[in-house]
């Protein structure tokens, strides 16, 4: 695994623990071109992945809503995002603390500091996926690789802006939108890991 792969995935996760927890904004870019790189193996290694790793969940990304999110799967399933939708989408999937039992419909509706209490203040997904419209992980995951290997309750959720362009994930840093992030026009799902 190369070594500057982790830098850039570490600083990714940062920026968007940041942006969780400025709900509001939903200054959720994509600030690196690595993802890039991985577009053309991605889609055509299912097979070996799967026989290692365990099942591939393929959800779908409308606007704005996800679909196809199984309630549950087993420890290293990988998910993958299809953007059936007219804007960009991610998954952004951040595991739930064990002490927190409300549903994800009601985590996401929280005030900003309520949410930072949620998750500790430092909420890193267990990964992200981006989709721009009409493909399947391109640029794909740029947090982790798609596989959630911790057993608990994630957040399935999209924090980029109504009303943007596929732009938005190429762009160095985040997008400049005053616009609701998806998540707050329904786009959430809650998933159990076991
Ligand atoms: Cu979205």
């Amino acid at each position: 695994m190369p070594q500057n792969n982790t830098t850039t995935t570490r600083r990714r996760a940062v920026a968007v623990a940041a942006c969780l927890l400025a709900l509001g904004l939903a200054a959720c870019g994509d600030d690196d071109d690595t993802a890039t790189a991985d577009e053309t193996t991605t889609t055509e290694a299912v097979d070996t992945e799967t026989s290692t790793e365990g099942e591939i969940v393929e959800i779908t990304a409308v606007d704005w809503a996800f679909e196809g999110v199984p309630e549950s799967v087993e420890a290293g399933t990988k998910l993958s995002l299809t953007n059936e939708g007219d804007e960009p989408h991610e998954v952004v999937a951040i595991r739930i603390p064990d002490e927190e039992t409300r549903p994800v419909s009601e985590i996401v509706a929280l005030p900003e500091e309520e949410l930072g209490a949620v998750f500790g203040g430092e909420p890193e997904p267990a990964t992200v996926i981006l989709a721009k419209t009409g493909t399947t992980d391109t640029p794909g995951a740029v947090v982790g690789d798609g596989t959630l290997t911790e057993p608990g309750r994630y957040a399935i959720v999209c924090f980029l802006p109504v009303g943007a362009d596929d732009a938005v994930l190429d762009a160095a840093g985040p997008p400049e939108s005053d616009a609701p992030p998806h998540v707050s026009q329904g786009m959430f799902a809650e998933l159990t890991v076991s």
